[in-house]
């Protein structure tokens, strides 16, 4: 039977459109329509959980993220020099259980002038606060304190606020109904910290992944989000426009990037170059492979960025 034939014998039935049964065909019947990818997204075995913020009071955003095969916690400070050399030396600041916390990022949330870490414990979704400290090395974090309790593993892609130099608020999806909430931050300590969450969007969140603050990308000022559509693998610009709460997120975004973002593993925005502006640092890795480090910096134009620049050569 040529294979017209067999593909015709196999669809009748089925009544599939073209393109699904293309993906039938390629993929088997294991694969997943829209809106799930065709293919998984790649795990993290090098270093996961990217996150961006000064920790060692130098001006300049450093990035932190965790090993996989060992739960550390490494802090990469920002250089002076480009390339391979825009992070210097890696910097142990937490000892193995990171593996255990996920959802990291950064914001001063305790008002004290030094970007903080904020995770939620898997285990029992507590959300805890890592105040930033003068200290180095191990003592580059204080010890934690609890602002959430339970409930936190209900949410999504937590991201600081860091928009209005004051205490950071914290941007949040409901993972069962996909509404993008965001917690005020009261000034209060403790689990009075975060107050009464607004709803500060009308679409789904849950088709989009990797959000991350992405602060004044295009320097009109923020909060801006940055994420990927997990369908199609761009990568979108969200600015906010005002509503009846305040700053809503329901404009269909900037497309950043064209295409292939789902085989990024992670990133992470921050001024990683020292112009001031926005930029992304993002680990591309095959799937149970990995990486490199790329820095994707902001081209100025509001929307896009110049090439990418390998900064990481290996183990990301
Ligand atoms: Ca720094
Ligand atoms: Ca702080
Ligand atoms: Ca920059």
């Amino acid at each position: 039977m040529p294979a017209s034939s067999r593909i015709r014998t196999l669809l009748g039935p089925l009544g599939l459109a073209p393109a699904v049964a293309v993906s039938l065909l390629a993929f088997g019947p294991a694969a997943h329509a829209a809106p799930f990818p065709s293919e998984p997204l790649p795990a993290d075995p090098g270093m996961t959980e990217l996150v961006a913020g000064d920790f060692n009071h130098d001006g300049k955003k450093d990035l932190l993220a965790v090993q996989v095969s060992t739960g550390k916690l490494f802090l990469y400070p920002r250089a002076n020099g480009k390339g391979l050399d825009t992070f210097g030396q890696r910097i142990e600041i937490g000892s193995a259980a990171w593996n255990g916390m996920r959802n990291l990022t950064v914001g001063d949330f305790d008002g004290d002038g030094m970007d903080d870490l904020v995770a939620v414990k898997k285990e029992t979704g507590e959300l805890f606060l890592y105040p930033g400290t003068k200290g180095k090395g191990l003592d580059t974090l204080g010890h934690r304190v609890l602002i959430g309790t339970g409930a936190w593993n209900g949410m999504n892609h937590l991201a600081a606020d860091n928009s209005d130099g004051s205490r950071a608020g914290l941007f949040a999806v409901k993972a069962d109904t996909g509404e993008l909430f965001r917690y005020p931050n009261t000034g209060k300590p403790g689990t009075d910290m975060l107050g009464k969450r607004v709803k500060v969007s009308n679409r789904n969140w849950n088709g989009m992944n990797k959000l991350v603050p992405a602060n004044g990308f295009d320097a009109l000022g923020g909060p801006e989000l940055i994420a990927t559509e997990t369908k199609t693998g761009k990568l979108f610009l969200f600015q906010p426009t005002p509503g009846p709460e305040g700053r809503m997120f329901d404009g269909p975004g900037i497309e950043l990037g064209a295409a292939g973002w789902n085989g990024i593993s992670d990133y992470a925005a921050g001024d990683f170059d020292g112009d001031s502006q926005t930029d992304l640092v993002a680990v591309a890795s095959a799937p149970h492979e990995t990486g490199k480090l790329y820095l994707y910096s902001n081209d100025g134009s509001s929307g896009g960025f110049k090439g990418r620049v390998e900064i990481g050569a290996g183990g990301w």
